[in-house]
């Protein structure tokens, strides 16, 4: 299989950590995309442009986060993140993180704009929706689904508390304990440290 990504994409960075985390290094190639670039040869892989995207032994295609990390967590019948049966809470929980993770994506990408083309206004709602999820995640991650085992929601807020710091934007864990605590131990888990913010790549 192919799986196409960016150096620093958060959604991207959460089909790496699933290669990672199964073991998939031997049948997962990764290839850097060029996104986001005019008549990008990437356009023929992938219509809509976005990272990650998936190609199949088959040939067939695979776009979003949610959906190849499900299918990559599915390939050997174990899945390590997803549970078999709807677990709700864990479901709620993912929810929330990438809520903030699109949150994050809008307000990060608008810097990306000529200063002359970004909205102040857009900044200031994304930044001050990304602060209230923090303090709502400062008290979320004490219970014990936040604190057990490592699921998908776990994974998405990982990627993007570690995307806003990388790119600049300051350190949301700051002025919250417990938020910080507990990315410290993600950052102690094999499955983030195997699949960095950034990567190293040959291009
Ligand atoms: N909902 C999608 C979002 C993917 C996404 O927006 N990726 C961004 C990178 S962070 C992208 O590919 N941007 C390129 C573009 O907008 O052309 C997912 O979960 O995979």
């Amino acid at each position: 299989m192919k799986l196409y990504v960016t150096v620093g994409s958060p959604y991207a960075r959460l089909a790496r950590m699933l290669v990672a985390a199964k073991g998939l290094y031997d049948r997962v190639e990764t290839i850097v995309a060029k996104t986001r670039t005019a008549g990008s040869p990437y356009y023929a892989v992938a219509p809509s442009g976005r990272v990650p995207f998936l190609i199949l032994d088959d040939g067939s295609a695979m776009e979003d986060s949610q959906l190849i990390c499900a299918y990559l967590d599915s390939l050997d019948g174990q899945p390590l993140f997803h549970a078999a049966d709807p677990d709700w809470s864990r479901a709620r929980m993912e929810a929330h993180a990438r809520s903030f993770c699109d949150g994050v994506a809008v307000w990060i990408r608008e810097t990306y704009r000529p200063e002359n083309e970004r909205s102040p206004g857009i900044m200031v709602h994304e930044q001050t929706r990304a602060n209230r999820m923090c303090d709502m995640f400062e008290h979320a991650v004490l219970s014990p689904a936040w604190q057990g085992r490592p699921g998908m929601a776990h994974l998405v807020l990982t990627a993007a508390l570690d995307f806003v710091k990388d790119r600049g934007f300051g350190d949301l864990t700051e002025g919250r304990p417990a938020l910080a605590a507990w990315l410290g131990r993600m950052h102690a888990d094999p499955t983030v440290v195997a699949a960095p913010v950034t990567m190293v790549t040959s291009g």
